[in-house]
């Protein structure tokens, strides 16, 4: 029997209905803003002009709604209700507006779209909150542009510095600070991205995986976060004719490149889940039928939950891609460009969402996310709960990616509870 518990005198099913409408609705708007080349899924790249386009229609949203919307040096857009006790820290949501190539339209936007339908909810009807209350449209999280991630909550905790990303390049070979200033970041003229007035960091995201849908379940409260490690390998052999170089006389590197895939997935295959490894990105050089490719760039991305069982594959790998190389005649370079810790989610945070979920008859189970968040990030600086609605067949990072309006109203309730509770009710922390 479905409990009968209203919140500002509005009942579930008039809560939901208000927000499935609010965040769809936001949700397209957002949508429209992807590279039009790209023929299907959203492509909105950090600091391309449909990336901007997405952060300033966000930002009008935020000031219609009554938040003081501002841009930080990383291009991390915050929109703020300021709270009674001014000195307090903030109550911190928010998601990445960035996408990876051809991806889903609820992929970080959703986590912004939601962060936004509670915050305009709560002060339309109760006003000033005790504490802060900020929703964050945080800049970069996927590494799909430059060979970094996490740049927009990474700039907030800390843990990336223009400095030392200035002269990354794109496929496009433009430098990571000429991008940046092509969307008028990175001149000086915002306040640096670097924060420490955060108490409590609540991100709302899509599962991008399969679980609460095979259970039926509307949310999933997660407890800990994969570690990723990602790296580029570099392979060179011989470019030479198609047609008249025999077999046993090729250095050929994308044969070498195939040989070292196939090596990953079946080591991968072996040791088993929760550890997964992916070839996401290959470069041939010359790239045409009828030459043996000299050069070969390809990128590996591994995941697991376990800090040594991470470091044991990525550990195989380079042995295993150096004896492939050498067999072949290949030189071949091995660069790790990212890593990120497992990352454990607060506890008392996570109690007081099971407990909305009682509260409100919404199903739910406890989770570890396999995809990285910036709640990975954030959690070096305060603390952080990450909270997942189903994806349809599990498929994101795809055109296919699809959340129903329904069970993302869900979460916009079980998050507008929380905020209630940390900035109205100033819930211990
Ligand atoms: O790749 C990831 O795990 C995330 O979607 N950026
Ligand atoms: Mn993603
Ligand atoms: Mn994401």
């Amino acid at each position: 029997m479905e409990q009968d518990i209203r919140f500002a005198d509005l009942s579930k099913e008039e809560l939901l209905t208000a927000w499935e409408v609010e965040v769809a609705e936001l949700l397209d708007e957002l949508a429209v803003f992807t590279k039009e080349e790209e023929t299907a899924g959203v492509t909105r790249l950090l600091y391309t002009k449909e990336w901007l386009a997405a952060q300033q229609a966000l930002r009008l949203r935020m000031e219609n709604a009554g938040l003081v919307a501002v841009f930080d040096e990383a291009g991390n857009l915050f929109g703020k209700i300021q709270g009674i006790n001014e000195s307090e820290p903030s109550i911190l949501t928010g998601s990445h507006i960035d996408t990876v190539v051809q991806g889903g339209k609820y992929d970080g936007a959703y986590g912004i779209a939601a962060g936004l339908a509670a915050l305009s909810f709560l002060y339309r009807i109760f006003g000033k909150p005790k504490r802060s209350l900020e929703l964050v449209s945080l800049s970069e999280e996927e590494g799909s542009r430059f060979p970094m991630a996490y740049w927009g909550s990474g700039s907030i905790v800390g843990q990336r510095r223009l400095e030392e990303a200035a002269e990354l390049r794109d496929v496009d070979d433009m430098r990571f600070d000429d991008a940046m200033k092509t969307c008028g970041f990175g001149f000086g003229d915002y306040s640096p991205a670097r924060r420490d007035n955060i108490a409590v960091f609540l991100e709302l995201h899509i599962e991008q995986g399969g679980v609460l849908e095979k259970d039926g379940l509307s949310v999933g409260i997660v407890e800990a976060i994969a570690g990723q490690r990602r790296f580029s390998i570099q392979l060179e052999g011989a470019a030479n004719h198609a047609g008249t170089t025999p077999m046993g006389m090729r250095r050929d590197a994308l044969e070498g490149a195939a040989a070292m895939i196939y090596l990953l997935h079946a080591e991968a295959l072996k040791r088993g889940d929760p550890l997964v490894a992916t070839a996401g990105r290959l470069l041939a050089q010359p790239n045409v039928p009828n030459v043996v490719a000299g050069k070969v760039e390809f990128t590996v991305d591994v995941r697991h939950g376990d800090e040594a069982a991470l470091d044991a594959f990525c550990k195989w790998m380079a042995a295993a891609f150096e004896e492939a190389a050498e067999q072949r005649g290949l030189a071949i370079q091995q660069y790790e460009w990212f890593r990120e810790k497992p990352a454990r989610m607060d506890a008392g945070l996570r109690r007081q969402m099971a407990e909305i979920c009682e509260a409100w008859g919404i199903s739910h189970r406890r989770m570890i996310s396999g995809a990285g968040h910036d709640a990975q990030m954030l959690q070096r600086l305060c603390k952080t709960a990450l909270l997942f609605v189903p994806s349809r067949h599990g498929i994101s990072h795809s055109p296919e990616e699809f959340t129903s309006s329904r069970e993302l109203a869900v979460g916009v309730l079980v998050l507008a509870q929380l905020l209630y509770r940390l900035g109205y009710q100033e819930e211990a922390i």
